[in-house]
């Protein structure tokens, strides 16, 4: 069955991806794209300054782009996927939801809040179970669901598969790539010969997300893991893929062996998007690296590689394309859980 989507913040880097991973998709067709006033009413073609190397599909490309508002847009739309910056998704995706629409969101606003599931369907895809509490607490005919950051997504598949272990305590230190930052061609060239510690807010996103993401669900309410995290996160002159140095502690011990199975054995999910295996790992120390690894399963797939014992835990590097599995690609996997789970 075929559900009509739209995109919100259609001309942003995230927006792109979108309509790259959402043009052709089995489930999903674009009927409705929205951006910041300077581009409503103008088509696609010329509103966008598009990035991505493949052409804007012809379907696409005269789609007239609409304002970012329930008004402005068909009702039939079966779901929103949203790309918006942070400041403009706080103000209008609840909107959205009031106004009845699904919305599968990667801006950053209402991550946290306690009836909004955050969601890695191969990480945690009950959590959606909570779009129950949300209806009755908010008195929405809509529904909103979160993917985190991508500096999260990037490790906490791999955390997923270690907590067999009883993860009591996480360190993890980014390299994250400027286009996270949204930098693109000439303006990268910035930060060549350079890294940039203690990026706007990212560490702390890390160290919250994953508590909500690892967490469990009772069916009416959530509970954030045990684990301490600490996170540390820098940018790097790398154009995609956000790479990741972890150091893991747990409660019982894991060896490096053991713990190369847990993540080889690691369950996916069945969803057209989502890529098999999830984890792929390394034998070889110096992988995975962003250049060599970022494209693997389409873009999909975690990779880790490194791991070796240090001090009381083990220590491993992990690596994810940041706007493809990191979010273009988190939220498209969410929209298709939604719809496998009768959400739609
Ligand atoms: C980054 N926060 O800095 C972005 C991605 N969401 O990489």
């Amino acid at each position: 069955m075929t559900h009509t989507v739209g995109v919100l913040g259609a001309t942003g880097a995230v927006g792109q991806r979108l309509i790259q991973l959402l043009d052709p998709h089995p489930e999903f067709e674009i009927r409705a794209l929205t951006a910041s006033s300077d581009s409503a009413g103008k088509p696609y073609r010329k509103a966008a300054k598009w990035r991505i190397s493949t052409p804007i599909p012809e379907d696409i490309a005269e789609i007239t782009v609409a304002e970012t508002d329930p008004g402005a847009i068909d009702d039939d739309i079966d779901l929103l996927f949203s790309s918006l910056p942070s400041s403009v998704g706080e103000r209008v995706e609840s909107d959205f939801c009031e106004a009845g629409y699904v919305v599968s969101s990667n801006s950053s606003n209402q991550r946290m809040a306690e009836d909004v599931p955050l969601v890695i369907p191969e990480v945690n895809a009950d959590h959606l179970g909570l779009l129950e509490v949300q209806r009755d607490e908010r008195g929405w005919d809509g529904a909103m669901v979160k993917n985190p950051n991508c500096s999260t997504i990037t490790m906490v598949p791999t955390l997923a598969a270690l907590d067999e272990f009883g993860l009591s305590r996480i360190h993890v230190a980014t390299l994250q790539a400027v286009s996270g930052a949204g930098y693109d061609g000439v303006t990268s060239m910035e930060i060549i010969d350079n890294a940039i510690p203690h990026i706007g807010g990212e560490e702390e996103k890390m160290e919250s997300e994953s508590r909500k993401l690892l967490g469990g669900f009772d069916g009416a309410e959530l509970s954030i893991h045990d684990a301490t995290v600490s996170a540390s996160c820098n940018r790097i002159p790398t154009l995609d893929g956000h790479l990741e140095n972890v150091w893991a502690e747990f409660e019982e011990e894991a060896t490096v062996e053991e713990a190369r199975e847990a993540m080889e054995s690691y369950e996916g999910i069945d969803l057209p998007s989502s890529p098999d295996p999830l984890i792929k790992v390394f034998e070889e120390p110096d992988r995975p690296q962003p250049r060599l690894d970022r494209e693997r399963e389409d873009g999909m797939q975690i990779s880790a590689g490194g791991l070796r014992e240090s001090g009381t835990g083990l220590q491993y590097n992990c690596l994810a394309h940041n706007t493809l599995r990191g979010a273009a690609g988190a939220s498209v996997l969410n929209g298709e859980l939604l719809a496998e789970q009768g959400y739609l």
